[in-house]
């Protein structure tokens, strides 16, 4: 369904581009032969490079990856005291936000469930997805250190240049948040600087650039901030104050409701979950339009919606 829709705005965009480029020949009957200008040429190239930019630039993330919960979710990691998760609810509610990846137009890629590894749906944590190429992480968790393996195998099908964070160096991507070509690496009890200043070399490498944010309280970088494109960051507790984000339009997120900072921009649309009425009325006022999905199990395991998906 998705596959097809993006297919056809692409089947459309190019035949503009070739219908520009067919009014660019005129027939000269004179000597039987069609002729075309050279300047106009240049600005039938200039039009048609305009039009791809503005599609291309229309659907930012095109693809998601995202791992079924398996029975052992139950053992994972948690720091939350809200009780084990219900399997069978997280499964339902795994497959609703499966659904509303689909609905901001990306193509999900299902992977299964991993027993070994019971924190293996937040896969957002063992990659960096960025236009460039993927690296890798070396999760600071011990036991999800192997999750890395299988996403690495899958990620070839996508990635030419692949790159990989080696011990000492530890980080986990739910500490890297992307603001266009710059990435904020936050140092957690899962993310070291050895890491990160790795991850900013493979940055460099590609274009890109990186620097640290000292964290204090949450878990990720991620768990309370979100950048929703537009110069416009979601941000609760102590990234309110931090000098490194006051060049950003904030969205202020309350503490009592500080489960929202981490929101997913997806393409026109953005993923809350459900459940946080002034974060929701926060982002309308500011003009996204809102999906809400409940994610209420992942929750218990200190997990967001962005944890959930690796999206490119
Ligand atoms: C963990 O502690 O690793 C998992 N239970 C939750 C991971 C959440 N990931 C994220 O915030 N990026």
């Amino acid at each position: 369904m998705l596959f097809k829709s993006e297919f056809l705005a692409k089947v459309l965009i190019y035949f503009q581009c070739f219908s520009l480029l067919i009014n660019r020949f005129q027939y000269d009957a004179n000597n039987y032969q069609y002729h075309c200008d050279r300047v106009e040429n240049v600005f039938f190239i200039i039009i048609v490079i305009e039009r791809i930019i503005v599609y291309e630039g229309k659907q930012m993330f095109r693809r998601a990856i995202v791992r079924t919960p398996g029975k052992s979710m139950v053992n994972g990691l948690t720091t939350a005291k809200s009780g084990l998760p219900d399997y069978e609810l997280a499964l339902v509610q795994h497959a609703e936000y499966l659904n509303a990846l689909n609905e901001c137009g990306l193509d999900v890629l299902v992977l299964e469930a991993d027993e070994q590894h019971p924190d293996s749906t937040f896969v957002e944590d063992v990659a960096l997805l960025t236009r460039e190429c993927a690296i890798m992480m070396n999760p600071g968790a011990l036991s999800r250190k192997g999750e890395t393996a299988e996403i690495k195998k899958v990620l070839k099908d996508y990635y030419t240049h692949m790159e990989e964070v080696l011990d000492p160096g530890m980080v986990e991507a739910g500490d890297i948040m992307m603001v266009g070509s710059h990435f904020y690496i936050g140092l957690s009890e899962r993310t070291n600087d050895k890491g990160a200043q790795q991850v900013i070399e493979f940055l460099k490498k590609y274009g890109m650039s990186g620097s640290v944010v000292k964290l204090d309280n949450v878990l990720h970088l991620k768990t309370g901030l979100a950048y929703l494109e537009q110069n416009n960051l979601v941000a609760c507790g102590e990234f309110l104050s931090n000098p490194a984000f006051q060049h950003y339009n904030i969205l202020k997120i309350d503490d009592d409701e500080s489960y929202a900072a981490n929101c997913i921009w997806l393409n026109d649309k953005v993923l809350i979950p459900k459940g946080f009425p002034k974060s929701r009325e926060t982002l309308e006022n500011a003009g996204y339009s809102i999906k809400e999905v409940d994610v209420s199990e992942f929750r218990k395991l200190d997990g967001g919606l962005s944890c959930l998906s690796l999206r490119f």
